[in-house]
């Protein structure tokens, strides 16, 4: 190692960008659902890079595709075919259950494109008078960091100051069917766009029966529905996909993050021909978008989701860390939920301490997270997390709230 742990946040901070906050800690390495900082210190990732490697650090079936792919060749733009992209769009459309598959690198991306397809659909096919496609959205919703994306998040610090907006989004509050069926009335709604739970909002549940109330509201008024499951998705939350819940298929299906296991940018959306065919050769893509690395790691870490069983795992897993986290009885311990492994708890300030106090002393007994807001905290380890490991990680709550 040429810096120290102080000498590497120093660096960050004298030559990086200020646009985020990190715990003070620095990882080098990780496998499964620990990772280990400079010091050699170990700890469980209770963040999973935002709920990115859901298959664990470093799988190796994953990690074997990217080098044995990596060797062969890496990017050959769209301007060419690839060998593999057509293997892993089949591959995709045969995982999910759609017609075709549009792939993309961030989630960001994945976002923006179904926007683009929802409008491309909403002039082409349901007959919108041109630039009045609307998108309703949700309060409280987290879809990425573009300027379209950040032009209808009600989070000021997403938000302020990097207007002019995009306009043509009009906001519900989270989960409200009523003015869910109202807005959806209106003339020239081209989609709704929702996450199935909000993530970044604090691991929000909305109530039972809403997404499939979005869905049939959606049908009825001739709206696409639009789901966003880049962080819900991949098992996450004991489902392959957070809408098998309840039973709802979108018209547009939004991936992103653990599609490749943290190990490669992949994203993408998919959707049956009606919608898909609105695109054009020449009127939507990107660089990277489809690589045959992208491709090979994709199909790894779809591989790894399914014959590690990961969904009914971070269901099994979810239940028994819920449980556990419900034998604390603690007065900064407001509340307990999730579904799956995304999970979190809510926290009352007391004695001068606040979420992130918590989370910092939950680092020093080995067990890394982040606050979301002021008094939330999330817990969405790795799915590949043991019984074992979770028993041994309520031990950890147990003692570090025993402390406080
Ligand atoms: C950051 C939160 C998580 C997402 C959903 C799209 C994207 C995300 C539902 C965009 C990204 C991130 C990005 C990360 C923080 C983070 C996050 F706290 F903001 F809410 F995961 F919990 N749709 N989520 O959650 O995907 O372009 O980043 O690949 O710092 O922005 P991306």
């Amino acid at each position: 190692m040429r810096y120290s742990a102080a000498e590497v946040i120093d660096l960050e901070r004298r030559y990086g960008a200020h646009n985020y906050h990190p715990l003070p800690v620095v990882l080098a390495s990780g496998e499964g659902a620990k990772v280990w900082d400079t010091d050699g210190r170990e700890y469980y990732d209770f963040l999973s890079a935002y709920s990115a490697v859901n298959q664990g650090h470093c799988h190796p079936k994953i990690v074997n595709a990217l080098k044995e792919q990596a060797e062969r060749l890496t990017l050959t733009s769209r301007a060419f075919h690839c060998d593999n992209l057509g293997v892993f769009e089949k591959y995709m459309s045969d995982y999910f259950g759609f017609d075709r598959f549009l792939p993309m690198n961030t989630g960001a991306e994945a976002v923006e494109t179904a926007i683009k397809l929802c409008r491309k659909w909403a002039y082409q096919k349901k007959g919108v008078a041109p630039h009045q496609a609307k998108i309703i959205v949700c309060e409280g919703n987290f879809h990425g960091r573009t300027t379209t994306i950040i032009s209808f998040s009600n989070d000021d610090d997403a938000r302020a100051e990097y207007g002019p907006y995009t306009p043509g989004f009009e906001s519900i509050p989270y989960g409200d069917q009523a003015a869910l069926a109202q807005a959806l009335s209106q003339p020239d709604v081209a989609g709704f766009l929702v996450e199935p739970i909000q993530g970044e909002a604090g691991v929000i549940i909305p109530e039972a029966g809403f997404l499939k109330a979005a869905a049939e509201l959606c049908h009825k008024h001739n709206v696409l529905f639009m789901v966003d499951e880049i962080q819900t998705g991949i098992a996450r939350t004991g489902k392959l996909l957070a809408i098998e819940y309840e039973e709802v298929r979108p018209d547009i299906l939004i991936l992103g993050k653990a599609l490749s296991g943290g190990v490669y940018p992949v994203s993408g959306v998919m959707a049956d021909d009606e919608v898909m065919l609105c695109v054009q050769p020449g009127q939507h893509g990107s660089t990277y978008g489809g690589n045959p690395l992208a491709c090979a790691v994709a199909m790894a870490a779809l591989d790894v989701v399914r014959d590690e069983h990961l969904a009914e795992n971070a269901d099994i897993q979810g239940k028994a860390f819920r449980a556990g986290l419900r034998e604390i009885d603690h007065p900064m311990l407001k509340t307990v939920r999730g579904r799956g492994l995304l999970n979190a708890i809510d926290i009352e300030p007391a004695n001068g301490l606040e979420a992130l106090d918590i989370c910092l002393k939950l680092a020093e007994n080995g067990l890394l997270a982040k606050p979301t807001h002021q008094h939330t905290i999330r817990f969405s380890p790795p799915l590949v997390i043991t019984g074992e490991q979770i028993e041994e990680c309520i031990g950890i709550l147990k003692k570090t709230f025993a402390a406080l």
